[in-house]
Parts: structure tokens; sequence; C-alpha cells
């Protein structure tokens, strides 16, 4: 190899006070580890020495916890952009102790080449190969890696052999031209290749190569319980019923699904749905029921922007790797994201909300209006340009003392304009066409808890005359009754 070979504590020792780092992968995989749980290390011993020590952090989506919970943990994190879900990290952005930037995931590649951003100094990239004459393949995740790989002004490698080096051609690297010079993006289907399988770089910006051999740290779902399955069972539901009615081709569209527990019981469900025939995955995070899915013929294809699966599913793709690749296709996040493919494909887009307002806004990233959860990640990329857009949620949290489904919502992330249908363990409600008092009547109807049902039924009645009926002094009330007391079900509208 023509590269030099560098500890993680050489690489790290390389990283100075303020700079600005792009790492490749997208949500835990692909993402590089042991440089980074050096560079926590030296930010300790500088802390230790009263020396300032904090580097502004690009990654595709969340990472695994040596990148962002190693950062956090050390206060060594100046600002971060665009989705974390580390409970360190977290903390870290709601202390102020960093600065965060919640993005559309489509966009950061975009931003960085128009100069919006600092440019990185740095590239940290997982690869499982790498030749010498800069040709870089990466692992299972693709994210920003492309566009922190042409604009860093050094790159290091940390070559994972736990990764096979047969995993080469599975990514499809392209990168988008920037205005008035950009065409169309060449996708018509969820499995044209426009690109090619590896990421060209200039070999003289690599200052070494880091030999690992680690797994990512992709954390295990909770198994689906009664709601998640029943959030599930709905959403397959409501999708064969669009079939029969002609409003979704009987081929079906492509199929863009979330991250997490409810989006892994909502896919299972369509599997098992006899009316709903295997489909095609548009996504950015392929999640282990893909694999199932695939295993049982439900899901011919899918093309996302990383293989975000358990240790036990990854490795079963490696053991077949002849098997599925040929079915599987990783892309930069602004290809898999990009609202233009979104658009023309027809996605049928299901993201999950943190809470919903009885006339169809949604809020995906802010607790209770204030505290950052994970960010917007991809669901905005889908959810305005999705040829159906679906929202679900569990219809309560914290044993019901919190209703995600609320007079006004405590932060918007998507607006009444983009979401379409609104799906809870309770029901569906179908906002097409609808006003607000309708999208209102219908989602308290169908979607929320009973015992929630007569308290928003009653604010309607409170709303001031007009479109939207709100009330402006008692919009939040369930947010601040939760903050007084703990529980929602204790609004008092007298009060
Ligand atoms: O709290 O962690 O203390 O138990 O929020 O809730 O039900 O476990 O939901 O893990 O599926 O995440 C929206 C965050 C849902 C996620 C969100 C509390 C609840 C629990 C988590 P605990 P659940 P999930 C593709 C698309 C935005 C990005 C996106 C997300 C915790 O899906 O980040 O869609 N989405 N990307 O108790 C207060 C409420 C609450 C609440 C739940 N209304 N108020 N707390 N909780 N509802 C992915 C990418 O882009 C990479």
């Amino acid at each position: 190899m023509a590269y030099k070979k560098l500890t993680a504590e050489e690489a790290a020792s390389l990283i100075k006070n303020e700079d600005v780092i792009g790492f490749s992968g997208f949500t835990a995989a692909g993402c590089p580890k042991v440089v980074t749980m050096a560079l926590a290390e030296k930010a300790e011993e500088e802390h230790a020495k009263r020396n300032p020590f904090k580097v502004g952090i690009y990654t595709g989506a969340s990472t695994g916890d040596s990148i962002d919970g190693c950062l956090a943990r050390v206060h060594a994190v100046k600002f971060r952009t665009p989705y974390q879900s580390s409970k360190d990290m977290r903390t870290e952005l709601n202390n102020r102790d960093a600065h965060y930037f919640d993005l559309h995931l489509s966009e950061l590649a975009q931003y960085l080449r128009y100069g919006f951003l600092p440019k990185p100094n740095w590239a940290i990239l997982e690869v499982c190969d790498i030749t010498d004459d800069g040709k870089i393949y990466l692992t299972s995740g693709v994210g920003i890696a492309p566009t922190v790989a042409s604009l860093a002004d050094r790159i290091i490698i940390e070559l994972n052999r736990y990764h096979p080096k047969e995993l080469a051609g599975i990514h499809d690297i392209y990168e988008l031209a920037d205005p008035p010079l950009r065409r169309e993006i060449p996708v018509y289907a969820p499995g044209d290749r426009i690109g090619v399988p590896y990421i060209q770089v200039d070999p003289k910006k690599i200052v070494g190569v880091v030999e690992t051999n680690l797994p990512n740290e992709v954390g295990a779902f909770t198994p689906s319980d009664e709601v998640t399955n029943q959030i599930g069972q709905n959403v397959a539901g409501f999708l064969s019923a669009e079939i029969k009615a002609g409003r979704i081709p009987a081929a079906f569209l492509p199929v863009q699904s979330g991250v997490g527990n409810v989006a892994n019981a909502v896919l299972g469900a369509m599997g098992a749905n006899k009316d709903i025939p295997p489909f095609e995955v548009y996504t950015e995070v392929i999640q282990d029921s893909v694999i199932q899915l695939m295993k049982e013929g439900n899901v011919k294809f899918a093309s996302g922007c990383s293989l975000t699966l358990s240790t036990p599913a990854l490795e079963e793709v490696y053991r077949n790797l002849p098997e599925f690749k040929p079915r599987l296709l990783l892309r930069p996040q602004e290809v898999s994201n990009n609202p233009e493919i979104a658009r023309r494909l027809g996605l049928i887009s299901i993201n999950t909300a943190l809470e919903a307002d009885i006339f169809g806004n949604i809020n995906s990233t802010h607790v209770l209006g204030t505290k950052m959860m994970n960010g917007i990640g991809g669901s905005g990329d889908f959810c305005r340009n999705a040829y159906l857009s679906i929202f679900t949620t569990p219809s309560t949290a914290k044993d019901g003392k919190i209703s995600a489904i609320v007079p006004m919502v405590s932060h918007v992330d998507h607006s009444e304009h983009s979401v379409k249908i609104l799906i809870t363990e309770h029901g569906i409600a179908d906002l097409r066409g609808k006003s607000p008092i309708q999208r209102a009547e219908e989602i308290i109807n169908n979607c929320v808890d009973p015992i929630y049902k007569g308290l928003l039924r009653e604010y309607l009645n409170l709303g001031q005359k007009g479109h939207t009926p709100q009330s402006m002094s008692a919009a939040l009330s369930f947010h601040d009754t939760f903050n007084k007391t703990g529980d929602m079900r204790l609004v008092n509208w007298k009060v």
C-alpha cells in the first residue's frame, strides 16, 4: 500500500482545536470509529491542561457512539449537523455546549459545496478497500463521503477489515453539478446506476491509513409491541385499500420508510399483507425488516444510503453477498434523499412523528417544543415530495400522560400542506382534500386516544371564528399543563 500506516493516536494528534471534520457513513453504518475515540482522549488531555479543544462535525446522519457519544462526553464538539441520536450528544446540544443546526439530509452536501458552511479541514472515511491511485471503496454507509472527500484539505482512512472487500460494487457514487449547471439526476427506477462504485480522491491528500476490524455500532431494535404492531396493520390496511380504490397502481410504488421500531413494524406488516404485491424500496436507511422481506420475496430491490442493520443481519448479508448484492444499492444522501427523485418515482413515504396537531402539522424533532430529540433527518426531503406522505405515531407517550396529538404542535417540522395521512394504533386520518375543521374532526375521531378525545373536541369549541379554529390563549395548554403538572390529562380549559 502506498499510504503511511498510522495508529489512531497518531491520526488524532494531527487534528487541531477548531478543526472541522466530515465523516463517511450514515447512521452508525459506515462511520469511522477509532480515530474519534483517540481524539476524545486527546481533547480530555487538552482540557486537563486548561487548553480549549473542540471540533466541528459534519456527518451523514446519526453516528455510532465512537463519534457522537465519545466526543460529546468530553465536551469536544463546537458545532454539529445534520442529525444525531446519541443521548450524550443530545444533552450537549440541549445544554447549548455545542451548537446544532438541523438540516434536511439531502441538502448538506450542496450546502458544503455552495460555501454556506465552513469548509472541512479533514475527511475521515471508513473503507473496505483503497487503491494506490486514490480509489476509495466505502463500507456499509455513504452519507456525505464523496463531498467531504473532495472538499477536505486532508483525508484520514480507516480501513476496516470487518467489511469484506467484495462489498465494492454495491455503491453508486454520483456527485451533482451545482446550479446553474445542474441537470436532472438520471434515476428513473430504484435500481438505476448512474455513477461509479468508488470515490476518486487525490492520493496526495491522504495522510495515512488506520487499520481496524470492528463491527458497526447499530443498536438492537426493541421488539415490536401491541401498539407498533397495530400501527403497522393500520398502514398496511390503508395501503391495500388505496390499491383497491385505484389510487395506488396495482404494481405498487417504491417505498421510503423512516428509522426505528415503528418503521420496522410497518414494513413487517406490509410484507405480511397479501394485497400488497412485492415492492421496491427507495429510502435512506435499509433496516433489518427490508432484509427479512427480501428473503421472503416481498421486497424485490432496495436502494438506500446505508445498511443500518443489526450485527447478525449485516453478517448474514455479508455471508450471502453474491445473493444480496444484485438487489442492494447504496447512494450518497443527496441522491437517496433527493426531492426531484422522490417526486419522480412517486414514493410512498412513511415517517414517524413525535407529535401531530389536530390540523395535520407535525413535530418530528422537539420534545415539548424545546428539547432537541434527533433532528428532522430525511423526513422533510421525502414528506414534501412523495406521491403519498404518511406519518405514524403512537397516540400517547409516557404512559398516557402525554397525548401525541395536541391542539397545536409545539414546533413545526412538516406543515399541513405536506402531510396527507396520519396513522396511530387507533386508526387512520385521511387529510387529503379536507379543510382545517374537517381534518380536526377526522384526526380526533380516528387517531386520538379515547382519553383525550373529549378535551380536543372541547378545544375546537374554544376556537376563534375563522378558517382554522385555533384558540390563541389555549393552543399550547396541553404542553403548559404537562410542564406544570407532569400530565396532559389534567388540562382544564376554564383556568
Ligand atoms: O422516550 O426514549 O424516554 O422512552 O420520545 O419515542 O416512540 O420510542 O419513537 O424511537 O420511533 O422515534 C420521531 C424521535 C420517534 C424518530 C422519532 C418520547 C418517547 C420516547 C422516542 P424515551 P419512540 P422512535 C428517517 C426519517 C425524525 C427523523 C425522521 C425521529 C422517545 O422517528 O427522529 O423521521 N424522526 N427521519 O416516550 C414527548 C411526545 C412524545 C415523546 C414520544 N409527543 N412528547 N415525548 N416521546 N412522543 C431516518 C433518518 O433520517 C436517519
